[in-house]
């Protein structure tokens, strides 16, 4: 007899993300009439060694559209997929896996496979009759994690205008979730007010956060530790910065190429650099600081700062395990960005996750500069005992319904349940 849990249907359609561009939405339906629904993000700045995002080509909405992978979820994977037991989640992304047989999900795109295996997840906790993240996490405690939220946007995601791609807040002296919102939403508002009185105000970035309209990269700097002050907060020690420096953007085999700044930095110029901006400005976390391809870089960086400072491999290790074990073997960084969709199953970035934890980094679950209401990510942050989470800006409903949504799970869990805090920050 057919199980109730089994997966009788996988529905692929084109829906549109937060930048108005075609993406993939997969909902899929098991035996007992549960429905799961799930939705790709996209990213600007991806790193080389992401799976494949299957884009149509041609002239279409400039090339962005997803018709083949939506018949990829219609077709291919939803043969795979039928009968298949949806609760037993693992065992349906190695079916994904299977079906796509490539390593970086080639064949049926990671936008088709990632909204595919989020869909499994919800359609099995709605069978379950409980929570995602409470599925996720099955006996482990859950933690509310520490929240990496963007103040002004830059590199590919406004344009180039100034060369740091997110200049972020995090607060450490806060004592819960509620309250690090709290302080967020003052420090964006002051942000916003400093601009405005400089007749800086220009709209938004891809995140939300404020348009970068600033002569120098320091200068953005300054702003965000004026806002942090502005809004009365002690840096360091109750706010610091997170920047993820995106710089695969901008190098190539260790050369930097500073276009605001008008100059080429090499891997130690640019080492130099980011160290000279850590001992200037309150800052206590650096994504991305050198090229995707630039080990040599990292290991530098992470000789000199990798005890004291927040090291973050996002285009380095594409949430890719292999790539994170080696990271940990060579000392490149000591933190993790978890992006689904770099991977295209939910299987594989909570592997990449295990091989982080068991090599002593920290994690970080992250958005994509492209994204939609789906609030799957702040599940995932919480079920997995992920202590951190990235979700872009303080504005813009796709990002703030992420930041909600852990509000409402904080709220489930009870007012004893435990906030990540300063300690979700790696440092040492
Ligand atoms: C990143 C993300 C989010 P994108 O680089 O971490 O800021 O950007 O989705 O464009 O890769
Ligand atoms: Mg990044």
């Amino acid at each position: 007899m057919k199980k109730s849990s089994a997966i009788t249907a996988v529905h692929g359609r084109q829906v549109w993300d937060s930048r108005g561009r075609p993406t993939v939405e997969a909902e899929v339906r098991l035996a007992s009439g549960h429905v799961g629904r799930g939705m790709a993000p996209a990213g600007a700045s991806k790193g080389r060694h992401e799976a494949l995002e299957l884009r149509d080509g041609g002239s279409a909405f400039g090339g962005l559209g997803v018709t083949q992978a939506v018949a990829n979820v219609d077709g291919a994977i939803a043969a795979a997929l039928r009968g298949a037991d949806g609760l037993d989640r693992d065992a349906v992304d190695r079916l994904l896996i299977a079906a796509d047989g490539t390593p970086n999900k080639v064949r049926l795109g990671a936008n088709a496979c990632i909204a595919v295996s989020m869909a499994v997840a919800h359609a099995a906790a709605a069978h379950e009759g409980v929570a995602l993240h409470a599925l996720l996490a099955g006996e482990r405690v859950c933690v509310i994690p520490l929240p990496e939220i963007q103040i002004f946007g830059g590199g590919a995601h406004a344009g180039r205008r100034i060369d740091i791609q997110d200049l972020m807040v995090v607060c450490p002296g806060a004592a819960s979730f509620a309250e690090a919102l709290a302080w967020t939403a003052e420090i964006y508002g002051a942000a916003g007010e400093i601009m405005g009185e400089r007749g800086q105000l220009a709209g938004v970035a891809d995140e939300g956060g404020f348009w970068p309209a600033f002569e120098s990269n320091e200068a953005a700097l300054a702003t965000l530790t004026q806002a942090i002050e502005k809004a009365g907060y002690r840096p360091v020690e109750q706010v610091g910065i997170a920047l993820d420096i995106a710089a695969s953007e901008f190098g190539r085999d260790g050369r930097y190429k500073l276009a605001l700044e008008g100059r080429t930095l090499d891997r130690q110029d640019l080492v130099t650099l980011l160290m000279d901006w850590v001992g200037r400005f309150p800052i206590l976390s650096l994504e991305d600081p050198l090229g995707e391809d630039d080990g040599e870089g990292f290991a530098l960086l992470m000789a000199q700062c990798g005890t004291s400072l927040q090291i973050v491999g996002d285009d380095l290790l594409v949430s890719d395990s292999a790539r994170v074990r080696e990271a940990a073997v060579l000392g490149l960084a000591n933190t993790v960005l978890l992006k689904p969709n770099q991977r295209g199953t939910l299987l594989e970035v909570r592997q990449a996750w295990e091989t982080a934890q068991a090599a002593g980094m920290s994690g970080i679950v992250s958005a994509r500069s492209g994204e939609t209401e789906d609030v799957t990510i702040a599940h995932l942050a919480v079920g997995w005992g992920v202590p951190q989470l990235k979700v872009g800006s303080f504005s813009r409903s796709e990002r703030m319904a992420k930041w909600n949504e852990v509000l409402r799970i904080a709220e489930a869990l009870g007012p004893d349940v435990a906030f990540a805090g300063a300690g979700a920050l790696k440092q040492g």
